[in-house]
C-alpha cells in the first residue's frame, strides 16, 4: 500500500487523507459515531463502507475495530456467588423450587472424585500424545504447549475423535450419584442423552470463551432438558468456570449473533434481561451445575497462564418428552456409535436410549440460524482474534 497504512495505524481513526475523495465524508461520519461511543453502530456502518468499497485502509480499520470490540467484550464480568443447593440434595421439592426460581442448581461434592480423575487421566493422555499439553509428571496439570486448537480445525478433531470414543466419558453420564440427583430434579423417568460433550479449553485465548447463550437452539425438543456441567479438576472462576444469568430462563428463546467461541453463536441479551445478575463459583472437583435449556450461561475466560480447562456436559430429560435426533448422535457426528463402542468393556450403556420412551420431533433450523451477514463478520472476527493473539504472544 503506497499510503503506508499498517494495522497499528488502524487503531486510530482513519486518516482521511489516505482515502479516495468519495469515501472521506462517509468515513468521517462513522468515526464521529465511534468517537461519541456508538461503537456497535459505528462498526456496522464501517463494515458496510469497507466491504462495499473494498478500500484497504477501511478494511484494516474495520479489523482494528473488531479487535477493540473483542477486547471490550473481555471486560471482567462482576459475578455474584451462586446459591449452594447442596443442603437440598435429597429434597426434590426444594431442588425443583430453586431450579424454577433461579434457572440453575449448583451443588458441591456430588460426583465421586475417582470417576472424574480416571476420565481426566484418559483425556490428558490423549492430549499429551497429540502434542497439546506437556506429558510426563506434569500431564495431569494439562499445561498447553500448542496454539489454541478449536472446534472445526483438523488438529482439534484429531484429538477429539479419540476422546469421544472413551467409555469413561459416556459412562459418567450414568454415574449413580449424578443419576440420583437428576431423578430428584426431573423425576424417576429421567435419562441422559447419549450426546456427551467434552470441552478442551486453552488458556491465553479469552476471546474464544463460550459466549452467553441458551442451549435450546442447539438441542431443541423439551425446554425442560437439563444440562449438567462438570469440571474435571478444581476450576476457579479464573480458570474458566461456567457462569449463569440468574432467572434468564423466563424470557423465551433469544435472538442469535455470530461469536468465535464454542457453538459460534451468542444470545443477544435485550433490555428485558438488564436487571438480572450473573452468578458464578470457584468449582471444586465433584461439584455440578445444572440448568435448563433456556437459561443463559457463559464460560468465564480461562486466565490461567498455561492450564487448559477440561470439563464435560451431559443433558437429561424425562421419558415421554420431545427430543431432536441430533441429541442421539455422538457430538460432531463424525464417528458412528458402532465405531465408538468398539473396544468398550461393557455393553451396559450402549444404545440404552433405544429402550427409552421419547417423542422425536423435527429440528427447526430457523431457531439455529445466524443473521445473513455473519460470514463477513466471522472472517473479520477471526482476523481480529489472530491480531490480538499474536500481539499477546509477542508481549
Ligand atoms: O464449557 C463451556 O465452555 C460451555 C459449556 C456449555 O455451554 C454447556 O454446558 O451448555
Ligand atoms: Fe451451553
Amino acid at each position: 500500500m503506497n499510503h503506508g497504512s499498517s494495522i497499528k495505524d488502524a487503531d486510530a481513526p482513519v486518516n482521511l487523507a489516505n482515502l479516495p475523495q468519495e469515501l472521506r465524508a462517509p468515513a468521517q461520519e462513522i468515526e464521529a459515531l465511534i468517537a461519541q461511543g456508538q461503537f456497535e453502530a459505528g462498526i456496522a456502518s464501517m463494515q458496510k463502507l469497507a466491504r462495499s468499497s473494498g478500500d484497504p485502509v477501511l478494511m484494516l480499520r474495520l479489523i482494528a475495530l473488531r479487535a477493540q470490540g473483542l477486547k471490550q467484550a473481555m471486560q471482567p464480568l462482576e459475578l455474584q456467588p451462586m446459591y449452594d443447593a447442596s443442603a437440598h440434595l435429597d429434597d426434590p421439592d426444594a431442588l425443583q423450587a430453586r431450579l424454577s426460581r433461579d434457572g440453575y442448581l449448583f451443588l458441591r461434592d456430588v460426583i465421586p472424585a475417582q470417576a472424574l480423575r480416571q476420565l481426566r487421566k484418559q483425556i490428558t493422555t490423549i492430549l499429551a500424545d497429540e502434542g497439546w499439553i506437556e506429558g510426563g509428571d506434569k500431564q495431569d496439570e494439562a499445561l498447553a504447549v500448542s496454539r489454541p486448537r478449536r472446534e472445526g480445525q483438523r488438529r482439534y478433531f484429531q484429538a477429539h475423535d479419540r476422546i469421544i470414543r472413551l467409555e469413561a466419558l459416556h459412562s459418567l453420564a450414568h454415574n449413580n450419584a449424578l443419576m440420583a440427583l437428576m431423578r430428584n430434579v426431573l423425576g424417576p423417568s429421567v435419562f441422559p442423552h447419549p450426546l456427551s460433550i467434552v470441552r478442551l479449553v486453552f488458556p491465553q485465548s479469552p476471546e474464544l470463551a463460550t459466549p452467553p447463550h441458551q442451549d435450546y437452539p442447539n438441542n431443541q425438543g423439551t425446554a425442560d432438558l437439563t444440562a449438567a456441567w462438570i469440571p474435571l479438576a478444581d476450576c476457579p472462576i479464573q480458570q474458566g468456570s461456567l457462569a449463569v444469568l440468574e432467572g434468564s430462563h423466563k424470557f423465551g428463546v433469544l435472538p442469535l449473533k455470530f461469536h468465535l467461541g464454542a457453538g459460534n453463536r451468542r444470545a443477544v441479551l435485550g433490555e428485558q434481561l438488564a436487571g438480572l445478575r450473573w452468578v458464578g463459583a470457584d468449582f471444586k472437583l465433584g461439584d455440578v451445575l445444572l440448568f435448563p435449556s433456556l437459561t443463559v450461561h457463559k464460560a468465564m475466560e480461562n486466565l490461567s497462564k498455561r492450564n487448559m480447562r477440561l470439563s464435560v456436559d451431559f443433558r437429561f430429560q424425562r421419558e415421554g418428552e420431545a427430543l431432536t435426533s441430533g441429541c442421539l448422535q455422538p457430538h460432531f457426528e463424525r464417528i458412528s456409535w458402532e465405531d465408538i463402542y468398539r473396544g468398550w468393556e461393557s455393553t451396559r450403556y450402549q444404545y440404552y436410549w433405544q429402550n427409552k420412551n421419547y417423542v422425536e420431533v423435527p429440528w427447526n433450523a430457523a431457531l439455529h440460524e445466524l443473521p445473513p451477514d455473519h460470514y463477513d463478520e466471522a472472517y473479520e472476527q477471526e482476523m481480529a482474534f489472530n491480531l490480538l493473539f499474536n500481539a499477546r504472544s509477542e508481549a
